[in-house]
């Protein structure tokens, strides 16, 4: 792994190799739990990974083997959400969400040791999950004064079930790697030991395919769920793959050169 010359974070570590991206939560010390900042640069990385033209998949993961994340970190959970370096409170991680799920390329969660709380939903956004052996799953919200009922609840029940779904957030338990992959939460579980050379190869291969079948892919999985919203995404493609037609650079073309536009040379196809 690279990492770019212009890349200094505080709380988080971007590298590439091979057209893949690798964002990697780097506080071990807390269970990667995050912060406003550690939100802040992961917005940054992931919108880095997302104008990259060299970049076809981007890899999520958290440092050392105990944790992947934590969820917010609640020692500086204040009034009203996670307080910053001047005090303001966020909850910036939604923002962070919506991003991993509409930016058009595949996100692979890789998780070893804890997927918890806030950390379980970023999981859960990623489009793939591998988990190693060791991973462990769940919510704790109910616990510790929390929830997420937006895509924490209805992502969660489109996964798994509403009744898994309502029993991970009603009994805030733990899910062993096994259980997790039972119930649909994740792709696959393997050794610790490998999980980075799988998580490598699924990217490799999804590298190999087609980038615009998987870009229309991601968004046509999103469009029931997010509403106009949703449709906005899907059909911002078609209007981009529109762009590079002949008829519609016809209009563009007629417009420029003050004429009326003939579409009269393009077939109605049935
Ligand atoms: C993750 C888990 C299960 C790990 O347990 P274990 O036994 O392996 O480690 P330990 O000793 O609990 O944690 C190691 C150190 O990390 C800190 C701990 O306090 C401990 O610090 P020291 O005692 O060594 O100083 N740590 C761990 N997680 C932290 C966190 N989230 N914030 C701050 N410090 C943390 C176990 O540690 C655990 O259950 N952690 C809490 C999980 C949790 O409740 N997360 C918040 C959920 S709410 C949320 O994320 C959220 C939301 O619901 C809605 C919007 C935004 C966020």
């Amino acid at each position: 792994w690279e990492t770019p010359a212009d890349c200094a974070y505080g709380d988080i570590l971007y590298q590439h190799a091979e057209h893949i991206a690798k964002i990697t939560i780097n506080r071990p010390e807390v269970r990667n739990a995050f912060r406003p900042q550690t939100v802040r640069e992961l917005i940054d990385a992931f919108h880095r990974a997302h104008m990259d033209p060299e970049i076809g998949v981007i890899i999520l993961t958290g440092a050392g083997d105990l944790a992947f994340c934590s969820g917010g970190d609640q020692r500086i959970r204040g009034h009203e959400g996670y307080k910053d370096e001047a005090g303001v409170e966020h909850l910036n991680v939604l923002e962070l969400q919506r991003q991993i799920r509409t930016l058009p390329k595949p996100v692979v969660a890789m998780v070893a040791g804890y997927a918890i709380g806030g950390g379980h939903v970023l999981h859960l956004i990623c489009d793939l999950s591998i988990a190693a052996d060791n991973a462990r799953f769940g919510q704790t919200g109910p616990k510790v004064g929390s929830f997420d009922g937006g895509f924490g609840a209805g992502l969660m029940a489109r996964t798994v079930g509403l009744k898994k779904a309502k029993e991970i957030w009603f009994l805030c338990r733990q899910y062993d790697a096994q259980e997790a992959l039972d119930m649909g939460l994740v792709n696959t579980v393997v050794p610790l030991a490998e999980l980075e050379t799988v998580t490598v190869d699924w990217c490799r291969r999804m590298n190999q395919l087609s980038p615009t079948a998987l870009r229309v892919l991601k968004s046509a999985f999103n469009a029931d769920t997010d509403g106009l919203a949703g449709i906005q995404e899907l059909a911002g493609n078609a209007t981009a793959l529109f762009y590079t037609t002949a008829e519609g650079q016809e209009g563009r073309d007629a417009f420029v050169q003050k004429r009326a536009p003939d579409f009269q040379k393009f077939p109605r196809r049935p």
